[in-house]
């Protein structure tokens, strides 16, 4: 076989592989996926799936399709006896980050799966020219540049199709880019991407400044702008109406070219729409529809019946609203659309309250959405439930049919058999290799619980995989880690409900216990990733808080032997790939009610991580699949939380007061050592936000937390054969949580594809 491949790669090259250079292997292999995922392509019949959405966090893709593709063994092989390696061609390959986080990476999960599962099912969305800014730390502050990611071979294709979308009157062309995306062991669907032909990358200033005015010049720069101004806001507009009207023709070209006639659009098209940013494909398409001589009642009952909405958060600064105004400026010819729907809403309700556009001339997206789609869905069981009962009460009242759970999912292609071939090869040992098709088969592995070689077995590769992370460390940040330490990772976008100030908080008590002589029971390394929005200021500061504590801790060799923290520059998709395997407690201790589900604690679990958690997102379903005994549950419940809120009483000072651990904690904030490193007006301001105001609710929780992960420590200490047979249970019960079971259940439920 690899002798095949060696020709093959050798044709392709057209030279010997032995002398051909990483760049010319890197193109070799993008021809021979191409050739590969070209045969997989299958005609559609019946409903095809388009899932918009403003990000697809998709990662580096060569491996990956090399993978889904069969050929990554021969490819690998072929390449050894040449002398060259897989990962230094990897090297060569950019890395989309067209995403900020979870709800980008669903979107990339959810394509892969769809491809696997032989569905129908595109993405539609942008091709922005810089994904998420790159990161780098100066003076423990985090500095933001533009990531150019796009090259002439990554890129996706530009196709000959354009569609006209007409941005505050004047008109523009929207191209579409097609981007394959394979299966394993499936078909090819399809990424459709568009972009602006005269979009202007050298318009970029200092940083990550530009002008935000000049649409023809900026419109698709950088995944979605910073937005703190209201040029940013309106440039968000600007992007997602271009964005849901290029993909609502390209949605009515593909299906009439099909047989639709539009009056059955239905019956051939479901579209998804990814959180409220793509929104406006609701009155957009009514729009086109009415165009093609459909009346408007009729137009609204079509695109019901295609629609089906996402909800990711129920954190009210993230649900779109928009005054009428920018619209008004962006999109005049929705605006009639827009004030029809209104009125149907409000005819369907009695007072105001699910109105669109509300008395203050406000717009709500989600209301669009659940009021003319037919399905509404969170993203967890416990969020699910909060939308029912509280966020969006009133409309489950309304529409109780309408509303569904979808538990989301991680692809266990990416984030098991890519980024851990020896747990793979392993489990595969022990029960053969239909999980990678079903993952509800490794349940199978219940069967080892009990047997020493396999859980001897199981450290060992955690081991080897903690060897592998401090290497990539050593050689990227220049950082010596100890192997022989527990692993603790909070990697995650930087935001106050997700509590990476909790975490601070526990490292600078154990600092502070180790100065007093109280040794923990076993050296800990605290891993960290995570970017934070450039405008997000005490986000911000609990960065620098980290990295400040960090050089502390790093000066101080009685402590160090017993503490390391290491911030990992950069945290994306390919960084992500390195960590998790790696990783023994997995920090998932976001505010109860606030973290929707929560997908990288799936992936911890998977690759053998116990979780220390609060009862928030799918972390409850979890602790449902592994047993109270392999979890780490701690802090307030979701009702507590939800119930302190609406008796708005909470005062941090008064817990800052009452706990002398927290107060010592807190005070140490802006103590010499950390002034000596570190900035005073940072954490100053860190340290007045935890005092004074503390909306996420850290200091109640800050007891529990640090009791549970001591016991955690403990535990790993004390027993190693018992630690890993706990995560041999969490590897066995992570099936569910495969984002092939989440998409058969949109299937069944939503979608219907194919048919
Ligand atoms: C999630 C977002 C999000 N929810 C606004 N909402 C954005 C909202 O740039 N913006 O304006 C970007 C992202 N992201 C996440 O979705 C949830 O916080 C996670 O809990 C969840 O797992 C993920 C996928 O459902």
């Amino acid at each position: 076989m690899s002798e095949t491949m060696t020709n093959k790669l050798n044709d392709l090259c057209k030279k010997d592989i032995k002398t051909a250079s990483n760049e010319e292997l890197y193109h070799a292999l993008l021809k021979l996926v191409d050739e590969k995922s070209q045969q997989q392509v299958h005609s559609v019949t019946g409903r095809k799936l388009y899932y918009i959405s403003a990000e697809f966090l998709i990662g580096k893709l060569l491996s990956n399709n090399l993978i889904n593709l069969g050929l990554y063994d021969d490819v690998k092989e072929a390449l050894a006896a040449a002398g060259k390696s897989l990962a230094d061609i990897e090297e060569q390959e950019p890395e989309p980050s067209l995403g900020n986080g979870g709800l980008g990476r669903l979107a990339a999960c959810f394509l892969d799966s769809l491809a696997t599962l032989n569905l129908p099912g595109d993405g539609v969305g942008l091709r922005y020219h810089c994904g998420l800014f790159h990161q780098n730390f100066k003076n423990n502050i985090q500095n933001e540049t533009p990531d150019f990611w796009l090259t002439d071979s990554c890129a996706a294709q530009a196709t000959d199709t354009v569609f006209p979308v007409s941005l505050a009157g004047k008109e523009y062309s929207a191209r579409l880019y097609k981007l394959p995306v394979t299966g394993y062991e499936g078909r090819t669907n399809t990424l459709n991407l568009f972009d602006l032909d005269t979009v202007d990358e050298s318009v970029i200033g200092d940083g990550i400044s530009f002008d935000k005015k000049d649409i023809a010049k900026n419109l698709t720069l950088f995944l979605y702008p910073d937005d703190s101004d209201e040029d940013g806001r309106l440039l968000r507009i600007y992007q997602q109406y271009f964005m849901v009207s290029a993909g609502a023709q390209l949605v009515l070209e593909e299906c009439a070219a099909r047989g639709c006639n539009y009056h059955n659009l239905a019956d051939y098209a479901a579209i998804q729409i990814n959180d409220t940013h793509p929104s406006m494909v609701i009155p957009e398409l009514i729009r086109l529809l009415m165009l093609h001589d459909i009346d408007f009642e009729e137009a609204v009952q079509i695109v019901t019946d295609t629609c089906a909405y996402t909800n990711h958060t129920i954190l009210a600064e993230a649900l779109e609203k928009w005054p009428r105004h920018y619209l008004d400026t962006v999109v005049p010819q929705l605006m009639p659309i827009i004030e029809k729907l209104d009125a149907l809403a409000k005819s369907r309700t009695e007072d105001g309250s699910l109105a669109i556009i509300d008395q203050n001339q406000v717009v709500h997206m989600a209301h669009m959405d659940i009021h003319f789609s037919h399905s509404t869905n969170g993203v967890a069981t416990l969020h699910t439930q909060i939308l029912k009962e509280s966020e969006l009460a009133g409309f489950y009242h309304l529409y109780p049919e309408k509303f569904n759970n979808k538990t989301n999912g991680i692809t266990f292609r990416r984030w098991l058999l890519k980024c851990n071939p020896s747990l793979t090869n392993e489990i595969e040992s022990l029960i053969g290799n239909g999980f990678k098709k079903d993952a509800s088969e490794l349940k199978k592995l219940l069967a080892y619980t009990n047997d020493q070689n396999v859980l001897r077995k199981l450290s060992e590769i955690k081991k080897q995989n903690k060897e592998a992370l401090a290497a990539w460390l050593l050689h990227k940040q220049g950082i010596k880690v100890n192997t022989d330490a527990m692993f603790t990772i909070q990697s995650k976008r930087l935001h106050e409900y997700k509590r990476q100030q909790l975490n601070l908080l526990f490292l600078i008590h154990q600092y502070l216990e180790i100065k007093a002589g109280h040794i923990p029971s076993v050296p800990l390394v605290s891993i960290f990733g995570a970017k934070a929005a450039p405008a997000y200021i005490i986000a911000k500061d609990i960065i620098h808080g980290l990295l400040t504590l960090s050089q502390v801790i790093e000066n101080d060799p009685e402590v160090s032997k017993w503490m390391q923290l290491v911030f990992v520059e950069n945290y994306n998709v390919s960084a992500a790939e390195m960590m998790i395997p790696a990783c023994d407690l997995s920090e998932q201790i976001s505010l109860a009610s606030k973290e929707a589900s929560g997908t990288g604690n799936m992936k911890f679990m998977l690759n053998g991580a116990l979780t220390l958690g609060t009862m928030d997102g799918a972390n409850v379903e979890i602790s449902e699949a592994v047993g109270n005994d392999n979890i780490y549950i701690f802090g307030q419940s979701s009702k507590q939380v939800i119930h302190r809120y609406a008796a708005g009483d909470y005062c941090a000072k008064d817990w800052y007061e009452a706990d002398p651990n927290l107060r010592r904690a807190i005070d140490f904030l802006t103590s010499e050592k950390m002034l000596s490193f570190g900035d005073e007006e940072h954490l100053k301001r860190l340290q007045n936000e935890l005092i004074w105001k503390d909306w996420f609710q850290t200091l109640p929780d800050f007891n529990a937390y640090v009791v549970r992960k001591q016991q955690a420590m403990a535990d790993y200490a004390a027993d190693q054969e018992n630690w890993s047979c706990r995560t041999l249970i969490n590897i066995a019960q992570a099936g569910f949580f495969s984002s092939d079971r989440t998409i058969e259940e949109y299937d069944n439920d939503i979608w219907h594809l194919g048919k």
